[in-house]
Protein backbone atom coordinates (compact mmCIF):
# COMPACT_ATOMS: atom_id res chain seq x y z
CA UNK A 1 0.00 0.00 0.00
CA UNK A 2 1.62 3.01 -0.83
CA UNK A 3 1.95 5.94 1.64
CA UNK A 4 -0.38 9.00 1.73
CA UNK A 5 1.01 12.21 1.45
CA UNK A 6 -0.04 13.28 4.89
CA UNK A 7 1.61 9.90 6.06
CA UNK A 8 5.05 11.17 4.59
CA UNK A 9 4.94 14.50 5.93
CA UNK A 10 4.45 13.45 9.27
CA UNK A 11 6.78 10.72 8.66
CA UNK A 12 9.57 13.63 7.55
CA UNK A 13 8.29 15.67 10.71
CA UNK A 14 9.24 13.31 13.26
CA UNK A 15 10.65 9.69 11.46
CA UNK A 16 10.24 8.79 15.90
CA UNK A 17 7.91 5.65 15.98
CA UNK A 18 6.46 5.62 19.28
CA UNK A 19 4.34 3.32 21.80
CA UNK A 20 1.33 4.17 23.07
CA UNK A 21 -2.15 2.56 24.10
CA UNK A 22 -5.19 3.18 22.61
CA UNK A 23 -7.90 4.97 24.55
CA UNK A 24 -11.24 5.54 22.31
CA UNK A 25 -12.11 4.32 19.23
CA UNK A 26 -14.60 6.30 17.31
CA UNK A 27 -14.93 4.73 13.44
CA UNK A 28 -11.61 5.16 11.93
CA UNK A 29 -10.97 7.92 14.62
CA UNK A 30 -8.94 6.95 17.52
CA UNK A 31 -7.10 7.91 20.90
CA UNK A 32 -3.90 7.21 21.99
CA UNK A 33 -2.70 7.42 25.77
CA UNK A 34 0.75 8.30 25.60
CA UNK A 35 3.07 9.50 28.39
CA UNK A 36 -0.40 11.09 29.83
CA UNK A 37 -1.21 13.08 26.78
CA UNK A 38 -4.45 11.94 24.58
CA UNK A 39 -2.96 11.82 21.12
CA UNK A 40 -5.57 11.74 18.01
CA UNK A 41 -5.03 9.38 15.60
CA UNK A 42 -5.65 7.55 12.36
CA UNK A 43 -4.85 4.03 10.98
CA UNK A 44 -2.18 3.70 8.10
CA UNK A 45 -3.23 2.67 4.85
CA UNK A 46 -2.63 -1.15 4.76
CA UNK A 47 -4.75 -1.79 7.91
CA UNK A 48 -8.17 -1.51 5.56
CA UNK A 49 -6.96 -5.02 4.02
CA UNK A 50 -6.89 -6.62 7.42
CA UNK A 51 -9.59 -8.60 9.24
CA UNK A 52 -11.25 -6.78 11.47
CA UNK A 53 -9.89 -8.44 14.21
CA UNK A 54 -6.79 -7.22 13.57
CA UNK A 55 -7.54 -3.23 14.18
CA UNK A 56 -6.61 -1.73 16.97
CA UNK A 57 -9.28 -1.61 19.74
CA UNK A 58 -9.23 -0.11 23.41
CA UNK A 59 -6.50 -1.23 25.07
CA UNK A 60 -4.07 -2.15 22.67
CA UNK A 61 -1.13 -1.54 22.43
CA UNK A 62 0.16 0.40 19.26
CA UNK A 63 3.14 1.83 17.35
CA UNK A 64 3.14 5.04 15.82
CA UNK A 65 4.00 7.88 14.17
CA UNK A 66 3.71 11.16 16.52
CA UNK A 67 2.39 14.11 15.02
CA UNK A 68 2.43 17.35 16.87
CA UNK A 69 0.20 19.19 14.85
CA UNK A 70 -2.52 16.38 13.70
CA UNK A 71 -3.65 12.71 13.64
CA UNK A 72 -0.85 10.48 14.46
CA UNK A 73 -0.50 7.41 12.32
CA UNK A 74 -1.01 4.43 13.71
CA UNK A 75 1.51 1.49 12.42
CA UNK A 76 1.08 -1.90 13.90
CA UNK A 77 -0.68 -3.38 17.25
CA UNK A 78 1.33 -5.02 19.10
CA UNK A 79 0.49 -8.69 20.19
CA UNK A 80 -1.92 -9.11 22.60
CA UNK A 81 -1.93 -11.20 25.67
CA UNK A 82 -5.88 -11.01 26.37
CA UNK A 83 -9.03 -9.95 23.71
CA UNK A 84 -12.39 -10.10 24.40
CA UNK A 85 -15.07 -10.76 22.02
CA UNK A 86 -18.61 -11.09 21.31
CA UNK A 87 -21.19 -11.73 18.43
CA UNK A 88 -23.08 -8.62 17.62
CA UNK A 89 -26.03 -7.85 19.42
CA UNK A 90 -28.27 -9.47 15.79
CA UNK A 91 -26.79 -12.53 16.87
CA UNK A 92 -25.74 -12.43 13.16
CA UNK A 93 -22.65 -13.90 14.24
CA UNK A 94 -19.92 -11.57 13.18
CA UNK A 95 -17.67 -10.47 16.09
CA UNK A 96 -17.67 -7.56 18.11
CA UNK A 97 -14.01 -6.93 19.71
CA UNK A 98 -14.07 -5.22 22.24
CA UNK A 99 -11.01 -4.41 24.68
CA UNK A 100 -7.53 -6.13 24.24
CA UNK A 101 -4.30 -6.78 27.18
CA UNK A 102 -7.53 -7.05 29.77
CA UNK A 103 -6.36 -8.57 33.03
CA UNK A 104 -9.11 -8.52 35.18
CA UNK A 105 -12.90 -8.38 33.70
CA UNK A 106 -15.47 -7.15 36.18
CA UNK A 107 -18.78 -8.52 35.53
CA UNK A 108 -21.09 -6.09 36.94
CA UNK A 109 -24.63 -6.89 37.77
CA UNK A 110 -26.82 -4.81 40.46
CA UNK A 111 -28.67 -6.85 43.09
CA UNK A 112 -31.64 -5.23 41.65
CA UNK A 113 -34.11 -6.23 38.74
CA UNK A 114 -30.75 -6.70 36.20
CA UNK A 115 -29.08 -9.88 38.35
CA UNK A 116 -29.25 -12.39 36.17
CA UNK A 117 -27.12 -15.55 36.58
CA UNK A 118 -27.45 -16.87 33.21
CA UNK A 119 -26.06 -13.40 31.72
CA UNK A 120 -23.02 -13.75 34.38
CA UNK A 121 -22.12 -16.82 33.05
CA UNK A 122 -22.03 -15.57 29.48
CA UNK A 123 -19.70 -12.85 30.64
CA UNK A 124 -17.53 -15.21 32.64
CA UNK A 125 -17.52 -17.80 28.96
CA UNK A 126 -16.40 -14.50 27.09
CA UNK A 127 -13.56 -13.67 29.80
CA UNK A 128 -12.14 -17.23 29.89
CA UNK A 129 -12.02 -17.47 26.52
CA UNK A 130 -10.38 -13.84 26.08
CA UNK A 131 -7.44 -14.30 28.66
CA UNK A 132 -8.99 -12.20 31.14
CA UNK A 133 -9.65 -13.01 34.50
CA UNK A 134 -13.47 -12.79 35.99
CA UNK A 135 -14.67 -10.89 38.46
CA UNK A 136 -18.60 -10.93 39.09
CA UNK A 137 -19.50 -7.16 41.39
CA UNK A 138 -22.71 -7.41 42.57
CA UNK A 139 -23.32 -3.97 43.04
CA UNK A 140 -25.91 -1.90 45.01
CA UNK A 141 -25.74 -4.41 48.08
CA UNK A 142 -27.64 -1.84 50.40
CA UNK A 143 -30.77 -2.38 48.02
CA UNK A 144 -30.74 -6.12 48.96
CA UNK A 145 -32.05 -7.57 51.88
CA UNK A 146 -29.94 -10.97 51.43
CA UNK A 147 -26.55 -10.23 49.34
CA UNK A 148 -24.71 -13.57 50.57
CA UNK A 149 -27.38 -15.67 48.72
CA UNK A 150 -26.77 -14.07 45.58
CA UNK A 151 -22.89 -14.35 46.06
CA UNK A 152 -23.17 -18.27 46.72
CA UNK A 153 -25.47 -18.88 43.78
CA UNK A 154 -22.88 -16.83 41.21
CA UNK A 155 -19.88 -18.84 43.14
CA UNK A 156 -21.67 -21.72 41.75
CA UNK A 157 -20.90 -20.80 38.43
CA UNK A 158 -17.44 -21.99 38.57
CA UNK A 159 -15.08 -21.98 40.93
CA UNK A 160 -12.97 -19.74 38.34
CA UNK A 161 -15.06 -16.74 39.52
CA UNK A 162 -14.43 -14.61 41.89
CA UNK A 163 -17.55 -12.64 43.67
CA UNK A 164 -17.75 -9.58 45.62
CA UNK A 165 -20.82 -7.75 46.83
CA UNK A 166 -20.67 -4.28 47.13
CA UNK A 167 -22.37 -0.46 47.37
CA UNK A 168 -20.16 2.09 45.86
CA UNK A 169 -22.72 4.60 47.22
CA UNK A 170 -22.30 3.81 50.75
CA UNK A 171 -18.59 2.42 50.43
CA UNK A 172 -19.21 -1.29 51.24
CA UNK A 173 -16.76 -3.67 50.36
CA UNK A 174 -14.82 -1.79 48.08
CA UNK A 175 -11.38 -2.64 50.21
CA UNK A 176 -11.61 -6.06 48.79
CA UNK A 177 -11.42 -4.48 45.89
CA UNK A 178 -8.17 -3.31 46.37
CA UNK A 179 -6.35 -6.57 45.46
CA UNK A 180 -7.08 -5.90 41.60
CA UNK A 181 -5.61 -2.33 41.96
CA UNK A 182 -2.12 -2.94 41.54
CA UNK A 183 0.08 -0.86 39.67
CA UNK A 184 0.14 -1.79 35.72
CA UNK A 185 -3.00 -3.94 36.27
CA UNK A 186 -5.87 -3.57 33.92
CA UNK A 187 -9.53 -3.66 34.45
CA UNK A 188 -12.64 -3.65 32.47
CA UNK A 189 -15.83 -3.17 33.53
CA UNK A 190 -18.87 -4.87 31.39
CA UNK A 191 -22.85 -5.01 32.74
CA UNK A 192 -25.85 -3.95 31.82
CA UNK A 193 -26.78 -0.27 31.82
CA UNK A 194 -27.19 1.27 34.73
CA UNK A 195 -25.80 -1.56 36.68
CA UNK A 196 -23.38 0.96 38.26
CA UNK A 197 -19.81 0.73 36.32
CA UNK A 198 -19.42 4.03 35.76
CA UNK A 199 -20.47 5.14 39.41
CA UNK A 200 -18.33 2.40 41.20
CA UNK A 201 -15.31 3.90 38.57
CA UNK A 202 -15.84 7.19 40.49
CA UNK A 203 -15.69 5.97 43.83
CA UNK A 204 -12.65 3.81 43.02
CA UNK A 205 -10.85 6.99 42.05
CA UNK A 206 -12.29 9.44 44.36
CA UNK A 207 -13.21 11.35 41.76
CA UNK A 208 -15.73 12.12 38.99
CA UNK A 209 -14.46 10.92 36.09
CA UNK A 210 -17.06 9.11 34.49
CA UNK A 211 -20.71 10.85 34.19
CA UNK A 212 -23.68 8.46 35.44
CA UNK A 213 -27.35 8.76 35.76
CA UNK A 214 -30.52 7.70 37.64
CA UNK A 215 -32.11 4.35 36.31
CA UNK A 216 -35.60 4.10 35.14
CA UNK A 217 -38.23 3.78 38.40
CA UNK A 218 -39.97 1.26 36.75
CA UNK A 219 -38.10 -1.33 35.41
CA UNK A 220 -34.70 -0.72 37.05
CA UNK A 221 -33.20 -0.26 33.19
CA UNK A 222 -30.09 2.25 32.75
CA UNK A 223 -30.17 5.44 30.50
CA UNK A 224 -26.89 4.16 28.69
CA UNK A 225 -25.00 7.40 29.65
CA UNK A 226 -21.54 5.85 28.95
CA UNK A 227 -21.87 5.44 24.96
CA UNK A 228 -18.43 4.27 24.12
CA UNK A 229 -15.61 2.54 25.21
CA UNK A 230 -12.91 4.56 27.33
CA UNK A 231 -9.60 3.50 28.99
CA UNK A 232 -8.60 5.46 31.57
CA UNK A 233 -4.79 5.74 33.47
CA UNK A 234 -5.28 6.39 37.33
CA UNK A 235 -2.00 8.21 38.90
CA UNK A 236 -1.89 4.98 40.94
CA UNK A 237 -0.29 3.14 37.47
CA UNK A 238 -3.74 1.19 37.28
CA UNK A 239 -5.82 1.44 34.11
CA UNK A 240 -9.58 1.10 33.80
CA UNK A 241 -11.36 0.16 30.62
CA UNK A 242 -15.51 1.68 31.07
CA UNK A 243 -17.79 0.42 28.46
CA UNK A 244 -21.40 0.92 27.85
CA UNK A 245 -24.30 -1.10 29.41
CA UNK A 246 -24.93 -4.07 26.78
CA UNK A 247 -28.71 -5.60 26.36
CA UNK A 248 -27.49 -8.88 26.18
CA UNK A 249 -24.76 -10.81 25.23
CA UNK A 250 -24.26 -13.66 22.91
CA UNK A 251 -22.08 -16.54 22.44
CA UNK A 252 -19.69 -17.63 19.51
CA UNK A 253 -16.09 -18.32 19.14
CA UNK A 254 -15.65 -19.09 22.95
CA UNK A 255 -16.26 -23.25 23.40
CA UNK A 256 -12.98 -23.17 25.31
CA UNK A 257 -13.89 -20.56 27.72
CA UNK A 258 -17.37 -22.18 28.13
CA UNK A 259 -15.41 -25.73 28.58
CA UNK A 260 -12.82 -23.36 31.12
CA UNK A 261 -16.16 -22.11 33.02
CA UNK A 262 -17.82 -25.65 33.03
CA UNK A 263 -14.35 -27.49 33.53
CA UNK A 264 -16.11 -30.11 36.08
CA UNK A 265 -18.79 -30.92 33.50
CA UNK A 266 -16.38 -31.58 31.19
CA UNK A 267 -14.57 -33.92 33.12
CA UNK A 268 -17.91 -35.69 34.64
CA UNK A 269 -18.11 -36.26 30.26
CA UNK A 270 -14.65 -37.83 30.04
CA UNK A 271 -15.55 -40.40 32.57
CA UNK A 272 -18.78 -41.74 30.47
CA UNK A 273 -18.83 -45.03 29.19
CA UNK A 274 -19.08 -44.37 26.00
CA UNK A 275 -17.19 -41.48 24.30
CA UNK A 276 -20.26 -40.12 22.38
CA UNK A 277 -22.66 -40.29 25.22
CA UNK A 278 -25.34 -37.94 24.80
CA UNK A 279 -26.25 -37.98 28.86
CA UNK A 280 -29.72 -39.54 27.59
CA UNK A 281 -30.33 -43.53 27.92
CA UNK A 282 -26.70 -44.81 27.81
CA UNK A 283 -25.33 -46.86 30.39
CA UNK A 284 -22.11 -45.88 32.26
CA UNK A 285 -23.17 -42.00 32.10
CA UNK A 286 -21.06 -40.00 34.64
CA UNK A 287 -23.38 -36.92 34.03
CA UNK A 288 -26.80 -38.34 34.72
CA UNK A 289 -25.07 -40.48 37.94
CA UNK A 290 -23.69 -37.07 39.25
CA UNK A 291 -27.31 -35.26 38.94
CA UNK A 292 -28.93 -38.07 40.54
CA UNK A 293 -26.32 -38.05 43.40
CA UNK A 294 -26.68 -34.02 43.47
CA UNK A 295 -23.21 -33.71 42.25
CA UNK A 296 -24.48 -31.68 39.41
CA UNK A 297 -27.22 -29.13 39.64
CA UNK A 298 -30.13 -29.17 36.39
CA UNK A 299 -29.76 -25.81 35.98
CA UNK A 300 -26.29 -25.72 35.86
CA UNK A 301 -25.67 -28.50 33.50
CA UNK A 302 -28.52 -27.42 30.82
CA UNK A 303 -26.78 -23.64 31.17
CA UNK A 304 -23.85 -25.20 30.02
CA UNK A 305 -25.83 -27.41 26.94
CA UNK A 306 -27.30 -24.10 26.21
CA UNK A 307 -24.54 -21.91 25.88
CA UNK A 308 -22.67 -24.47 23.86
CA UNK A 309 -25.11 -24.71 21.41
CA UNK A 310 -25.50 -21.48 21.32
CA UNK A 311 -22.03 -20.96 20.31
CA UNK A 312 -21.92 -23.43 17.63
CA UNK A 313 -25.22 -22.11 16.17
CA UNK A 314 -23.63 -18.71 15.93
CA UNK A 315 -19.98 -20.59 14.94
CA UNK A 316 -21.51 -21.80 11.51
CA UNK A 317 -23.63 -18.64 11.26
CA UNK A 318 -19.97 -16.69 11.38
CA UNK A 319 -18.26 -18.65 9.05
CA UNK A 320 -21.00 -18.63 6.05
CA UNK A 321 -20.91 -14.96 7.14
CA UNK A 322 -16.89 -14.44 6.30
CA UNK A 323 -17.35 -16.62 3.48
CA UNK A 324 -19.87 -14.54 2.14
CA UNK A 325 -17.30 -11.46 2.51
CA UNK A 326 -14.21 -12.77 1.17
CA UNK A 327 -16.47 -13.77 -1.88
CA UNK A 328 -17.62 -10.12 -1.58
CA UNK A 329 -14.12 -8.71 -1.20
CA UNK A 330 -12.71 -10.15 -4.31
CA UNK A 331 -15.80 -8.71 -6.24
CA UNK A 332 -14.98 -5.66 -4.86
CA UNK A 333 -11.82 -5.42 -6.09
CA UNK A 334 -11.82 -6.47 -9.69
CA UNK A 335 -13.06 -3.55 -12.11
CA UNK A 336 -17.28 -3.12 -11.67
CA UNK A 337 -17.77 -3.10 -15.35
CA UNK A 338 -16.19 -6.89 -15.75
N1 LIG B 1 -28.29 2.42 45.72
C1 LIG B 1 -27.23 2.35 44.94
N2 LIG B 1 -27.26 2.96 43.74
C2 LIG B 1 -26.16 2.86 42.94
C3 LIG B 1 -25.00 2.15 43.33
N3 LIG B 1 -24.10 2.21 42.33
C4 LIG B 1 -24.68 2.94 41.35
N4 LIG B 1 -25.92 3.35 41.72
C5 LIG B 1 -26.84 4.18 40.94
O1 LIG B 1 -27.20 3.52 39.73
C6 LIG B 1 -27.42 4.46 38.68
C7 LIG B 1 -26.69 4.06 37.44
O2 LIG B 1 -25.29 4.10 37.66
P1 LIG B 1 -24.20 4.26 36.49
O3 LIG B 1 -22.88 4.19 37.15
O4 LIG B 1 -24.51 5.42 35.62
O5 LIG B 1 -24.46 2.91 35.65
P2 LIG B 1 -23.62 2.37 34.39
O6 LIG B 1 -23.47 0.90 34.62
O7 LIG B 1 -22.38 3.13 34.20
O8 LIG B 1 -24.63 2.60 33.18
P3 LIG B 1 -24.34 2.91 31.62
O9 LIG B 1 -23.30 3.95 31.54
O10 LIG B 1 -25.67 3.35 31.10
O11 LIG B 1 -23.91 1.59 31.02
C8 LIG B 1 -26.98 5.80 39.26
O12 LIG B 1 -28.14 6.52 39.65
C9 LIG B 1 -26.15 5.45 40.47
O13 LIG B 1 -26.20 6.43 41.49
C10 LIG B 1 -25.00 1.53 44.64
O14 LIG B 1 -24.04 0.89 45.07
N5 LIG B 1 -26.14 1.66 45.38
MG1 LIG C 1 -21.65 4.20 32.60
Amino acid sequence: MNTTTNEKNIIKETKEEKTGRISEVNKNCFKITFHGEEIPAKLKGSFYEEDAEKLPVVGDYVTFLYNRQGDSVILSVNERHSFLQRPDQAKTGVMQYMAANVDYLFIVTSLNEDYSYNRIARYVSIANAGGAIPVVILTKSDLCSNPGRYVSEVERISDKVRVHAISAIYGIGLDELKDYLTPETTICLMGSSGAGKSTLINSITGEEVMKTSEIREDDDKGRHTTTYRKLIELSNGVTIIDTPGMREIGMANVQDGIDETFSDIVELESRCRFSNCRHDTEPGCAIKAAIESGELSVTRYELYKNLGRENTNNHAKKKEISKWAKAYKKIGKRNMWD
